[in-house]
């Protein structure tokens, strides 16, 4: 299907193959990454504007949205370098390792069941569905570290209006890519794939619920969830589901990869919420990735004016 509107920029012009897979590599062959972490963070203070742009090719005219922090952002080293993405295995330094042959071209997304319109949306098709903004976002994972992120995507609501829910709908349910043999590693993740998530409606048709496209002005790189994800900001991490390829409205509360793992640890909500700890550890501070001292988590990771109201009367020790 085609959708009017927006950029004429198709997805091929903003991701030239491979550029993730070249960009250390070309960087380190110019002799720009030092060994070490330390070197590696500074990594676009010293790279000149020009070979920046030979190693990546970048959005243009992102709308600058008012949802963003003005908080530091993280060094894209840091979020590019320790991810979860345990389909690509467990180790933080394991899906920037593992995933840069992942292939994402012809990529499609099948949203289905109770909509007026199915619908499969191209990279291209996804791109023109909205203008791109770009959203400075905290990310607080479940694990108390935290990064601040600039994204480029849209509020879901926009594709939302488009496919048309009918009044069955209820939830939200996501599904990410999955291929053994893209994704070797996930055999030993200790989790079932394809990963699944979900929302209740009105927190899908929140507008702080971003499609997410990008980061850092560019295309998403793999180990982020490329070539599109979800970016939920007021709930844990691993609601934020990466590579995404199913989207299906439906009546009953779906099932959700963390909570299908370990139901007393991780329920469907997933509010971060420094006043109900983790069984295993407290949630009441968190690590900023590159910062030494601890700080507060937020309630609602700081987005409580926004999302609060969605649960009122609510017991959020409950339903966790
Ligand atoms: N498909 C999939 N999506 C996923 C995960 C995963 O393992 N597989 N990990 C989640 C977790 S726990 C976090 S904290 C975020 C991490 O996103 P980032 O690596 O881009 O920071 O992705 C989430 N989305
Ligand atoms: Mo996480």
């Amino acid at each position: 299907m085609l959708i009017g509107r927006a950029a004429d920029l198709t997805y091929a012009d903003v991701t030239p193959k491979a550029v993730y897979l070249n960009r250390r590599k070309f960087l380190q062959a110019m002799g720009i990454v030092g060994a070490g972490v330390a070197a590696g963070r500074r990594i676009f203070e010293l790279a000149s504007p020009s070979q920046r742009a030979l190693a990546a090719t970048k959005f243009s005219g992102l709308v600058k949205s008012p949802f963003s922090t003005t908080e530091k952002i993280t060094p894209y080293e840091d979020v590019t370098h320790y991810n979860n993405f345990y389909e690509f295995g467990t180790d933080k330094a394991d899906p920037a390792r593992n995933a840069q042959k992942f292939d994402t071209s012809n990529w499609v997304v099948s949203v289905e069941g109770d909509v007026a319109k199915p619908s499969k949306f191209t990279m291209d098709e996804i791109l023109k569905l909205a203008p791109l903004e770009e959203r400075i976002y905290r990310h607080r994972c479940v694990e108390a570290w935290s990064i601040v992120v600039p994204w480029t995507g849209f509020s879901f609501s926009n594709l939302v209006k488009l496919v048309e829910p009918t009044p069955k709908a209820k939830f939200v349910a996501f599904q990410s890519y999955y291929n053994s043999r893209q994704m070797p590693q996930g055999r030993w993740a200790g989790i079932d794939f394809p990963y699944v998530e979900g929302l209740r409606m009105d927190e899908a048709i929140n507008p702080l619920t971003l499609l997410c496209v990008g980061m850092y002005g560019e295309s998403l790189p793999n180990q982020d969830g490329a070539p599109v994800r979800m970016v939920i900001p007021w709930k844990y991490g691993f609601k934020s589901i990466k590579s995404l390829v199913k989207i299906k409205f439906q009546s009953k509360m779906p099932p959700t990869t963390w909570n299908l793992a370990a139901p007393n640890e991780y329920g469907f909500y997933s509010n971060v919420n420094p006043n109900v700890d983790h069984p295993r550890w407290s949630q009441a501070r968190e690590r900023r990735l590159g910062e030494i001292f601890k700080r507060p988590t937020l309630m609602f990771n700081g987005y409580g004016d926004q999302v609060a109201s969605m649960y009122t009367g609510m017991d959020l020790k409950k339903y966790y």
